[in-house]
């Protein structure tokens, strides 16, 4: 029901190493189609995005660019801002780590977790992967690399500790407790049996590299980049400002949406910081899976990576949106191949949607005026179908809330399939010889349907969901999900002149 209530969803912020690929489009992507849904369901969205630009590994790709790391990060920053509003995506904030209020809210977490005697100076000494940004004992190395495949280097320095070792049961006990907080359900056991293991004491500052967050007090320490990106999400509420509205209103987040890489960091480090500091952790943090390219995994040195510019140029950028959230179950991997998008474009938008419309609003056009058809005496038929599409919006809902975007997809085209189905059953064309009432009745009933597939479509095809509720001449207060119920089209109503919303890709004959 719209409610207003408030929904903080997050995506990772990515690291300004590298330009932006299908990877992290997937994530935002995903991210803005909840963050749309829950807007047009009534609720008060607060959704966040943004970059990390500190830590060694930032550090190194500006010198290899010959910048200072901060005009490097200006840089390659904006190119994620680019990406953003290239995939349409409705951010309410973009936050970068660099930002002097971001700096603020790390150094008053420190302060807060050392006051708490939750952080400690000692030294490290072991094994560091700067591509991952992560600590490695030597139990962890395989084949003297990281589990991941990265390089590691052999780091010995002063630097110091919080105290991970003593939290352990009690995340436990908070897993135990709120059984939604890991999704999907792999990657929670994967995370319990980790925390099972035992943990040991996590060093959280570094001395041999200047670019980062200025420990308090003791400027030779710079802040563990995965401490100082983490708070991101209460930076942007205004932390440390805890009376701020935005911190009151929005924290916990309702969900931190990150890819299975980073979880750990989520799931494990994360709530525990927030514990030790006394603030409460996120509801939920659920981790999607991995893209790989024509069967392949995507890395810079296979030069396979995909740009999702080129995407968007190639296919356009609805068409983008819907195939990545729809191709993959979210949570599991995926892979791209030209194939499927084509296919998925065709078959489900040119074929299924777009052509439900263009049969649909050429024959009001010619046959009804141009306007609206009067509904007569419903048939079971017709009973049948509008009441499909009127328990679509219930059904997505619960999608939603277990992260089912592509069932979410799958369900509003069912009923675009029952619809042409209906449409042939129907014959209108037939009808427009014997029967002109009834012939007004099934447009009628397929213009209604249209109209609540154009309302719900829009969460992940903005444009497109648009231009579907132009043809039907809605006003712009008639767009959101309680307008299903609350403004049918009154008969009559002009409607003007349809245009295609989905073309066909043509692909050369084999
Ligand atoms: O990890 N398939 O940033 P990052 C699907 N800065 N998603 C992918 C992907 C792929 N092949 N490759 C990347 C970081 N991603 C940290 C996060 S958060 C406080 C700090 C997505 O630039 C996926 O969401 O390496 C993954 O978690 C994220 O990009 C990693 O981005």
């Amino acid at each position: 029901m719209p409610d207003g209530r408030p929904f903080y969803i997050t995506t990772p912020i990515y690291y300004v190493n590298d330009k932006p690929h299908i990877g992290h489009a997937y994530t935002t992507l995903a991210c803005d189609v909840m963050a749309r849904f829950m807007r047009l369901d009534g609720r008060r969205v607060h959704f966040l995005t943004g970059t990390d630009e500190h830590g060694q590994k930032v550090e190194k790709s500006a010198a290899a660019a010959g910048l200072a790391p901060l005009e490097f990060c200006d840089q390659v920053s904006e190119h994620f801002r680019e990406l953003a509003r290239a995939l349409n995506v409705s951010n309410d904030d973009f936050i970068r780590t660099t930002e002097k209020r971001h700096i603020e809210s790390c150094q008053a977490l420190w302060q807060r977790l050392v006051e708490r005697g939750e952080i400690y100076l000692g030294s490290y000494a072991g094994w560091y992967s700067v591509r991952d940004e992560t600590f490695y004992t030597e139990g962890d190395l395989v084949d003297g690399k990281a589990p991941t495949g990265a390089p590691v280097e052999w780091v010995e320095e002063p630097s110091y500790f919080f105290r991970l070792s003593a939290w352990g049961d009690r995340l436990l006990e908070f897993y135990d407790k709120n059984p939604g907080f890991i999704g999907p359900d792999s990657r929670r056991n994967e995370v319990v049996s980790f925390v099972k293991s035992g943990l040991r004491d996590l060093s959280v500052s570094r001395t041999s590299f200047r670019w980062g967050v200025p420990v308090p007090n003791d400027p030779a320490h710079v802040m563990y980049v995965w401490l100082d990106a983490l708070t991101n999400y209460i930076t942007a509420l205004g932390y440390p400002d805890m009376e701020s509205e935005a911190y009151k209103t929005f924290w916990p987040a309702d969900f931190h949406v990150v890819g299975k890489d980073i979880v750990r960091f989520h799931a494990v480090y994360w709530p525990a910081f927030l514990m030790a500091a006394e603030l409460d952790p996120p509801k939920a943090v659920f981790a999607h899976g991995w893209w790989t390219n024509e069967g392949q995994k995507i890395s810079k040195s296979l030069g396979n990576t995909i740009d999702p510019f080129d995407l968007i140029e190639t296919y356009g950028l609805d068409q983008t949106r819907y195939f990545l959230l729809r191709e993959v179950p979210f949570g599991q991997d995926g892979d791209f191949s030209q194939k499927a998008m084509i296919n998925r474009i065709n078959a489900d938008l040119a074929n299924n949607l777009g052509n439900l419309m263009q049969r649909v609003l050429s024959q009001v056009q010619k046959n009804c005026g141009a306007a609206m058809p009067a509904l007569g005496a419903l048939t079971a038929e017709d009973e049948a179908l509008l009441g499909q599409a009127r328990a679509l919006l219930p059904s997505l809902r619960t999608a939603m809330e277990k992260y089912e975007l592509h069932q979410a997809l799958a369900q509003i085209w069912a009923v675009s399939d029952a619809a042409n189905l209906y449409i042939d059953q129907q014959a209108p064309w037939t009808l427009k010889k014997t029967d002109m009432v009834r012939m007004a009745t099934v447009l009628g009933v397929l213009v209604e349907v249209i109209r609540i597939l154009g309302i719900l479509v829009q969460p992940v095809m903005p444009a497109s969901g648009a231009k579907i509720l132009d043809q039907l001449a809605l006003p712009a207060d008639a767009r959101d999900f309680a307008a299903i119920e609350r403004s049918p089209i009154a008969a009559g109503t002009p409607l003007p002149a349809p245009q295609g919303v989905f073309p066909r890709i043509e692909t050369p004959k084999a």
